[in-house]
């Protein structure tokens, strides 16, 4: 951080820090020729935009250029504490050790990881300074809350550097199982730099008693049920705080006249269909993509879908384009759609209409108020928010949704048509049965989906995280206060 930061740090203590890999702002063109920064679309923003307006917030998180150095800014009643990365960490830190090695490590393996000591000290070298900034911008006795894998390191980095501080960690994704972790020559650094926050929030009670496991066997630590007891006495807490969405923003968006206009415009462009499944994604290899649309190939070979009268629409939004997995994995969908459109289409329409390429938000609200199935079929996913959107998208209680039980979400919406994406059976006779099934039971399995959706909203996740770690006992460590 130079000297100007951190002085313009020190004149914005915050009492509420959030400590993301990315800042909640994208940079737009302003139309004139020049830039100007938009606030990034996401649940986690929405449901801490209230604390973070209400206990002088401030985000510390890359602002997505390489090898640009940028002071801190004020935005929208935020304060944004970008921090920065060179072009080589993006690819070591970001890409390689994040994207490379964590991400398919935590996602059951599904892609087989890479382990490099130089992605690894970038890893490490990128925690330092993300818990640096946090250090300089955070008041005396803030609220940290640190996010995501990419961050495991900060909580002990920070605690060692300000331990007046109450510092919570969320986890977005899959915690392994021990006999999977294990292969990381990294282990013990990951779990110690975690265990420096007070509350470590996982999305699945699964993810939280992974976690405990590890830090019993392998760390031969004392635990008891969530709580953790290091060796210096200090405790800390691994529990689940399922994420959500802001169930009634989305559903009023999908109510309003013109995406239900344009939602019935789209089932037109689709040809009219009698059932529209649909698929919304990432383009990642944990989602299950491939397995699904395959699935759906061998439904329309049966003859069980008649691809005149059904359509199949799937969004694939383009994602860390530059990794090699996520390269194969483009050339495999596009290879089996064409294959299945080449063999299986219609003159008149293709099996399924597979769209790589991101959507604004009123238009996905539009294709879930158009879809009679919605399919999710991960093979792991810490939750997955795009079931959860399409039942708030669902105010006639009408629709079905297919959802694979390799999900987070699928601990809590027990109502769906649940499948296993590994059997390719289960996948056709879910999408058979979730077509077919008779209106009263498609309603009844949406009314109670309906209900945990909305009493779970994105706003109740970040309270109980927040409540949770307000009620700890204060930061027993002497007082420091920001640091220059
Ligand atoms: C990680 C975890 C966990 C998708 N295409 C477009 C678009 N989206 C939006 C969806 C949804 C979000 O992206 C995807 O969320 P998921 O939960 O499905 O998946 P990840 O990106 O993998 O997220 C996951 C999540 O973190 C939260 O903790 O649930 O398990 O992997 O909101 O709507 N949004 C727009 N255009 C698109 O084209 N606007």
């Amino acid at each position: 951080m130079s000297a100007e930061s951190a002085e313009a740090a020190e004149s914005h203590p915050a009492d509420f820090v959030v400590v993301a890999n990315r800042l909640p702002v994208d940079r737009a063109s302003d139309g004139g020729g020049g830039t100007a920064w938009r606030t990034a679309p996401g649940g986690l923003v929405t449901a801490l935009e209230p604390v973070m307006r209400d206990r002088q917030g401030a985000w510390v998180g890359w602002h997505g250029a390489p090898d640009e150095a940028l002071d801190p800014f004020d935005y929208d009643g935020y304060h944004l504490v970008p921090v920065q990365l060179s072009a080589q960490e993006v690819e070591e830190y970001y890409e390689g050790f994040s994207n490379g090695t964590l991400w398919p490590l935590y996602h059951d393996v599904v892609a087989k990881p890479e382990y490099h000591r130089e992605w690894w000290d970038a890893y490490h070298a990128v925690n330092e300074r993300f818990a640096e900034a946090t250090a300089q911008v955070a008041a005396q006795g803030a609220t940290v809350w640190v996010q995501d894998y990419q961050l495991q390191l900060v909580p002990q980095m920070l605690r060692q550097r300000r331990p007046d501080l109450r510092i919570g960690y969320f986890l977005h994704i899959p915690f392994p199982p021990i006999e999977l972790f294990q292969q990381l020559p990294w282990r013990r650094q990951i779990i110690e730099g975690l265990l420096g926050a007070d509350i470590i929030g996982f999305q699945t009670p699964g993810g939280a008693q992974n976690f405990t496991r590890i830090c019993r066997h392998r760390l031969k630590m004392e635990t008891h049920r969530e709580v953790v007891t290091l060796p210096t006495g200090r405790s800390t807490r691994a529990k689940a705080y399922p994420i959500s969405i802001d169930a009634k923003g989305l559903e009023s968006l999908a109510q309003s006249q013109a995406t239900l206009e344009r939602a019935a415009e789209l089932r037109r462009e689709l040809g009219d269909p009698e059932v529209l499944f649909l698929g919304v994604d990432r383009l990642d290899y944990t989602k299950g993509i491939y397995h699904r649309l395959r699935a759906y190939g061998e439904l329309v070979a049966d003859g069980i879908v008649d691809p005149r009268k059904v359509a199949f629409l799937q969004v694939a939004t383009p994602s860390r384009e530059r990794v090699e997995e996520y390269k194969r994995l483009r050339d495999e969908v596009n290879m089996l759609v064409g294959r299945i459109n080449g063999d299986l289409g219609d003159v008149r329409r293709p099996a399924i209409t597979y769209l790589h390429a991101s959507f604004p938000r009123a238009e996905l609200a539009a294709m879930y108020t158009a879809a009679d199935v919605c399919v999710v079929t991960p093979l792991r996913d810490g939750m997955n928010l795009v079931c959860k959107e399409y039942v708030a998208c669902r105010s006639n209680t009408d629709g079905a949704l297919v959802l694979s039980e390799f999900t987070g979400a699928a601990g809590e919406l027990r109502q769906a048509y649940m499948i296993n994406p590994y059997d390719i059976n289960s996948m056709k006779h879910g999408m058979t049965l979730a077509m077919n099934d008779t209106v009263q039971n498609k309603r009844r399995r949406m009314r109670a989906l309906r209900r945990q959706v909305f009493t779970h909203d994105i706003d109740a996740w970040a309270t109980s995280f927040l409540d949770d770690l307000a009620a700890l006992p204060p930061a027993q460590a002497p007082s420091s206060g920001p640091q220059a």
